[in-house]
């Protein structure tokens, strides 16, 4: 019984919900309804009664950014529903409450985030987070570790993964929005005419990168390593500067754990090279930058103490079996795997990272923190930075061993 939600039509339905009505208050008519969707594929309202609010997202049946020549299945919103229920188990508070959720009207009413803003809005503007590092990589660690191999049995495990395969729409978005069509010539890409046009020709030749950006989608595509969120930009996060909400998980899906961590690293290192291209006092435009590559720094290292600290803490999952670590060789050698995987995640997360930058400069989804450069060629001088990285980050490997090698990358390429 799919239909799209008009105004009035979401009304009724609402007043119809015991639990949505009288969380609401008032009469249904009264209640103030406005469509706020600014993403690229959904609808979003936000209904306001007497006594409070709630957020409704329906999933139209296209990519809302191009129109209804791009079908896109509606069962996207099943897996987002999906994810946000386990994830609101595994990093509880960390994700909006849903309140209802409808499969056949692919609707989900949720919690009304107030007041706060999608992340990469207030960065746009400047703004710091205090809270962001502590709760976005205890919202990373805690739903990648207890998914994965090292929490799960196998059995668990390979449910999990099956549960969220029917999601292979959104992952082919992926695949061919961020690991294809930058690099090659397609009718969706754009990018910061003429001042890039050399760069976006560079792409396209460079065997190099091919292979690096293959190898990243053969591991997207072949690495079911944990319950990823699969789009963990700073336009899925929403913040106040006490609170972090992880919100908008349909492109969840069993996948290689770096390409959420990486998803969150290159959002932030964007945010620092578009913070030349806008209006800001020079003390101003320094300690911003200076708080993001810091924030880069801390994402990581924090992320990697929470992860190693679970998995310290008794795991229970059919890999690395206790019982083959026994004694205090043993658990030496445990530990020492347990870094070798913590630098195997470093390397898969800085690729993907590098992928995450290059796709939102070239491919078809920009976003604001460049979008909203007004001067073609400032706006062009901060992505060709951020894809000097990106390139670095991707292809010439070797030097990036730290988090501190990628930081100090980063703040060499300034002023480039
Ligand atoms: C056609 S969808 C384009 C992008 O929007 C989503 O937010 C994902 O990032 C996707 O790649
Ligand atoms: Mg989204």
């Amino acid at each position: 019984d799919y239909r799209i939600l008009h105004e009035p039509d979401l009304r009724d339905y609402v007043a119809r919900i015991p639990v949505l009505a009288a969380g609401l208050g008032g009469e249904p008519s009264s209640w103030a309804i406005t469509e706020v969707g600014d993403g690229n594929l959904n609808l979003v309202f936000i209904v306001k009664g007497a006594r409070s609010g709630v957020a409704v997202k329906q999933a139209l049946p296209y990519v809302r950014l191009v129109g209804e020549s791009w079908p896109l299945p509606l069962s996207r919103a099943h897996y987002e529903y999906l994810a946000l229920t386990r994830q609101a188990e595994l990093a509880p508070g960390l994700v909006p409450t849903v309140l209802h959720h409808n499969d056949g009207l692919a609707l989900t009413v949720m919690e009304l985030l107030e007041p706060h803003i999608i992340m990469r809005k207030g960065l746009v503007a400047g703004t710091q987070y205090p809270r962001f590092v502590d709760d976005i990589t205890t919202f990373m660690a805690r739903t990648l570790f207890f998914t994965s191999d090292l929490a799960l049995s196998a059995a668990e495990k390979k449910e999990g993964i099956a549960a969220f395969a029917g999601n292979h729409a959104l992952c082919k978005i992926t695949e061919d929005l961020i690991f294809t069509d930058p690099y090659r010539i397609a009718e969706q890409n754009r990018w910061t005419e003429p001042y890039l046009d050399g760069l976006a020709a560079a792409l396209r030749d460079d065997l190099d990168l091919h292979v690096a950006i293959s190898r990243l989608k053969l591991k997207f595509m072949a690495g079911p390593e944990a319950l990823i969120h699969g789009d963990l930009h700073t336009g899925s996060i929403m913040v106040t500067e006490s609170q972090t909400r992880v919100i908008d998980p349909e492109f969840a899906f069993y996948g290689p754990m770096g390409f959420d961590v990486g998803a969150v690293l290159a959002n932030l290192l964007m945010a620092y090279f578009a913070s030349a291209g806008h209006e800001r006092a020079p003390g101003e435009r320094h300690a911003f930058e200076g708080w993001m590559l810091e924030t880069v720094a801390q994402v990581w290292n924090e992320f990697a103490r929470k992860f190693l600290d679970l998995w310290r803490g008794g795991a229970a999952g059919d890999a690395y079996p206790i019982s083959l670590f026994a004694g205090e060789q043993g658990a030496a050698r445990l530990e020492a795997e347990r870094h070798a995987y913590m630098q195997r995640l470093f390397a898969d997360t800085v690729g993907f990272a590098a992928a995450k930058i290059v796709r939102r400069i070239f491919g078809l989804a920009h976003n604001i923190d460049f979008e909203l450069i007004e001067d073609p060629r400032r706006r062009a001088t901060s992505e060709a930075r951020a894809v000097r990285l990106a390139r670095a980050m991707m292809v010439e490997t070797a030097p990036f061993r730290t988090i501190a090698d990628v930081t100090g990358a980063a703040r060499k390429l300034r002023d480039w």
